[in-house]
Parts: C-alpha cells; sequence; structure tokens
C-alpha cells in the first residue's frame, strides 16, 4: 500500500505531525465510514455527483457562480475554495495588472480572504490529496540513493571521454561553472534587484519578476508556478560570455540551423517543491541543466520503454498527463527505484547535470533555485535526433510555424555545413534501418510487442560502434 492509498484509508498522516492539519479540517474519504456526520448529504443534488465529477463541474463556471455556490452549504463551501480553480480563473483572465496576495483566489478577487470556516464533516480525497501532496515532506524520496542508482559525479571530462563513454549516460560535471560571471551573481535576489519589471514566462504567464518572487516566496500549490524563460539572454542583454557550455559537450550539430533552431536555452527559477515532472527532452536532444542557486533531485530513466508512471501510446508518445511531482514521489518512487537502470542524484550550484537524448527525467528543486538549461545535439547522437525528426514527425516540437519539414531542413544544412558527419550518420541509420527489415521478415518480431515505428531507441550513439 503506498502512502496516499493508506491516508485515503482513513489513516491519518496529519497525526503524526509531519503534514499540518487541513485548513478547513477536510479529512480523506476513507474516515466518512466511521464519521457521525458526513456533510455531503447537505449538498441537494451535488451530492449524487462522484466528487472528480463535482470538481470538473466547478471548473466550468465562473468566479461569481464559485462564490454564489459555496455560500450554499459547508460542502460546497470547501469544494470552491479549491484554490486551483481560482488558479484556472485567474490565469485565463490575463489581468495587466495585479499584487500578489498569497493566495489564487484572493489574487483574483483582488481583496485578501477571510480565514477558512472549518468543514469538519468533509470528507474527500479530491479535496485532501492536493493539500496532503503541498505539504508532506519529500526529503524521504531524495535521500539515502541506493549506491548502484547514485549518477556518478566526475570532477573533469574531456570530449573525447564524453563522445567515448558518457554519450547515453547521465552524470553531473562538478566544478564547471565556479567561473561563469552569472555564477558569481544571479541568485533570486539578484534578479530581482535588476530586472523586477522585465517579464518572464512562467509556464501560461508572462509576469514582470517583481510579481514573480512576490509569488514564488508566498504560495503554498501542489504544483508551483515554474519560471522558464527562452528569451533570458535577450531579456537580460547577457555579454556572450557569461556562461559557456563545458567543452566536453563539443559542438551542438543544431547550432547548424542558424535562426531556424528549435528553442534552445532556459532560465529555470523556482521555489522548493517546483519542478519539472516525468519527461522527456524534445526532438531525441540531449541537455545540460547547471545550477546556480539551489539544489536539485534528480530521478533518471533511460528511454524508449516507460518509467513506472508513465504510460506511452505504440509511438512512444505519453498518454497519461504527468502525475504532480509529489503524487509521482509518493506513489511510484519506491517502484521506481528499485527498476534496474533507474537514476538518482542531487546536483549542487556550480555544477552540471547531463541529459543523455531519450532519457526520462522528472526534477524536484529541494530549495528556492536558479538554474541555466540548454538542449543540444552532439555528433554521436545525431543519428538519435535525425531518426526522431524524420519517424516522429507529430511529437516534433519548438521549431518556428514557418518551418514545415525540420528533417529536410536540418540534413541539408548538415549537407552544407559538415557532410561527411552527415553521411556517416545516415549510412549507419540505413543499416539499422535494414537490419530491422531482415528481422521483420524473419518474424522474429511477432508475438514480442512487435512495432511498425522503427524505434527511436537511443542506440545509434557513436558510443556503441566499434
Ligand atoms: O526543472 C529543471 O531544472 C529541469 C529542466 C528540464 O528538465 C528541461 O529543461 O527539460
Ligand atoms: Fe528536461
Amino acid at each position: 500500500m503506498d502512502i496516499i492509498d493508506d491516508i485515503e484509508a482513513g489513516n491519518d498522516h496529519e497525526e503524526d505531525g509531519t503534514v499540518p492539519s487541513h485548513p478547513m479540517a477536510v479529512k480523506p474519504s476513507g474516515n466518512a465510514y466511521t464519521a457521525a456526520v458526513n456533510l455531503k448529504a447537505n449538498a441537494g443534488s451535488f451530492a449524487k455527483l462522484p466528487d472528480e465529477l463535482l470538481m470538473s463541474f466547478l471548473e466550468t463556471l465562473e468566479a461569481a457562480e464559485l462564490l454564489q455556490l459555496g455560500g450554499a452549504c459547508k460542502f460546497l463551501y470547501a469544494f470552491t475554495r479549491v484554490d486551483e480553480l481560482w488558479r484556472a480563473l485567474f490565469v485565463e483572465s490575463k489581468p495587466t495588472t495585479f499584487t500578489w496576495l498569497g493566495t489564487w483566489r484572493a489574487t483574483f478577487l483582488s481583496h485578501p480572504t477571510l480565514p477558512l470556516i472549518s468543514c469538519e464533516g468533509v470528507f474527500s480525497n479530491v479535496l485532501h490529496r492536493p493539500y496532503f501532496c503541498a505539504h508532506t515532506p519529500l526529503t524521504p524520496y531524495t535521500h539515502n540513493i541506493p549506491a548502484q542508482n547514485a549518477i556518478p559525479r566526475l570532477s573533469d571530462l574531456s570530449e573525447e571521454e564524453y563522445n567515448r563513454t558518457w554519450l547515453d549516460k547521465p552524470f553531473i560535471l562538478t566544478s564547471p561553472v565556479k567561473s561563469w560571471p552569472i555564477y558569481r551573481t544571479w541568485d533570486a535576489d539578484y534578479l530581482f534587484a535588476t530586472y523586477p519589471s522585465v517579464s518572464f514566462r512562467a509556464e501560461a504567464v508572462d509576469w514582470p519578476l517583481a510579481k514573480y518572487m512576490q509569488y514564488m516566496r508566498h504560495n503554498a500549490d501542489e504544483s508551483p508556478l515554474y519560471l522558464f524563460d527562452r528569451s533570458f539572454v535577450e531579456k537580460t542583454a547577457l555579454a556572450p560570455d557569461a556562461f559557456t557550455p563545458p567543452p566536453c559537450f563539443g559542438a551542438d550539430l543544431f547550432a547548424h540551423l542558424g535562426p531556424a533552431r528549435p528553442d534552445s536555452r532556459w532560465l529555470i527559477v523556482g521555489p522548493a517543491r517546483s519542478g519539472s515532472t516525468m519527461h522527456q527532452d524534445p526532438n531525441g536532444t540531449s541537455a545540460w541543466n547547471a545550477v546556480l542557486r539551489g539544489a536539485k533531485y534528480w530521478l533518471m530513466f533511460q528511454g524508449p520503454q516507460a518509467p513506472p508512471g508513465v504510460v506511452l501510446s505504440p509511438d512512444g508518445a505519453e498518454i497519461t498527463a504527468p502525475l504532480s511531482i509529489a503524487e509521482y514521489l509518493l506513489t511510484f518512487h519506491e517502484e521506481a527505484r528499485a527498476t534496474p537502470g533507474c537514476r538518482e542524484g542531487i546536483c549542487y550550484p556550480g555544477e552540471v547535470l547531463h541529459v543523455p537524448g531519450g532519457w526520462f527525467h522528472l526534477v524536484l528543486n529541494l530549495e528556492e533555485g536558479v538554474a541555466v538549461t540548454q538542449n543540444f545535439v552532439p555528433k554521436g547522437k545525431l543519428g538519435d535526433v535525425l531518426r526522431f525528426l524524420r519517424d516522429k514527425k507529430e511529437q516534433v516540437s519548438g521549431f518556428r510555424d514557418d518551418v514545415d519539414d525540420p528533417y529536410g531542413m536540418f540534413v541539408e544544412r548538415l549537407r552544407e555545413a559538415c557532410p561527411d558527419v552527415l553521411e556517416e550518420t545516415l549510412e549507419r541509420m540505413e543499416k539499422k534501418d535494414r537490419g530491422k527489415w531482415e528481422e521483420i521478415k524473419k518474424g522474429d518480431g511477432e508475438g514480442g510487442g512487435f512495432s511498425f515505428g522503427f524505434g527511436f531507441g537511443g542506440d545509434d550513439s557513436d558510443a556503441d560502434i566499434p
């Protein structure tokens, strides 16, 4: 039984003091079986709806309707106070000016909210689970990393060693960014003091940094809004030498696309408990992620097979909406940690983590943090990226709308810039495709989960060629 099942069965983890009790005294559904009073009974026709359906219905309402319905009874009051409902209304309303008041509801309504009413007698996992996920300690999941899972920590790496041994492996470089000018200065306070009115992208909103800082330091969201800005170099007028990719990664072949290259570098700022849900990076690219402040816990799995808790369609696209980081950790961490091939590590300030193309990863900020990340195409992974662009057109992302054939364009640019690298890679890809076809003709694929997509398998790497 995982911790969420345990709580929802009615075993109260608030009482052990690790999670503060729910501000409206809502309890998990399991507690209803032994309770004398269940306030759902007072909700009229709404009592007939499962809680999930009621929440979906509330998502369709406007603010005035939520306020009105919340006055009807305590059960509906508790549901209409769910801050995620107000977050959606706020984001949709795209206000030009606002003051962050600590919750989405207060901010949307532009006035501080009255103290919450106790709703003892309301039992709902739909209400309780996000609160629990937002407050339960996450350190049990990030500590005591088993030795066989630990992401190697390297003090130095040459380009030659990277290409020979590390193209398909995660690692942490422990000393490469200490000389970057932005490493010396870029903490959140410095950024806030220097660029308070510059707008940065945080998921679906563009907010002046001053607003984001207010939000970042005063919110209790299960999945805090994460600043992830692809134009930070231009917005901060960064000098070209403000940061330089660690030299071991070598030339980035996407650079040959010039201005047509997909988005490739981001500034990342977020509070403790923010981060990235389990995903693979776009277009089969590799990435490096440099922590300037804070600390990031990484949980990684090599594709193409899905890690625990992720469901893929036959073409390899993710078909489940990703769980929040906390919910993933609560539900799947134990299984993930025990799965062969699982890699885990903590990346500290001044360190850089390598995400090999095709690897799934979940990232949790252990503290308020500032980071810079860049996606790139190392020579040894060119085959994987070309295969992705050629065979997974519907999953290709980040290119400008006017680029309608990213594969063709990339091949053309490579043919001009580095024809030998291209020919060698195309030859290897063709050999592999032929090999697969021979296997299929022999019937080897039959009954063994055969799929017509010539798998993007992360195995076109030079590292695999003797
Ligand atoms: O949250 C992070 O720092 C990880 C970012 C990431 O995975 C990405 O940029 O693809
Ligand atoms: Fe990523």
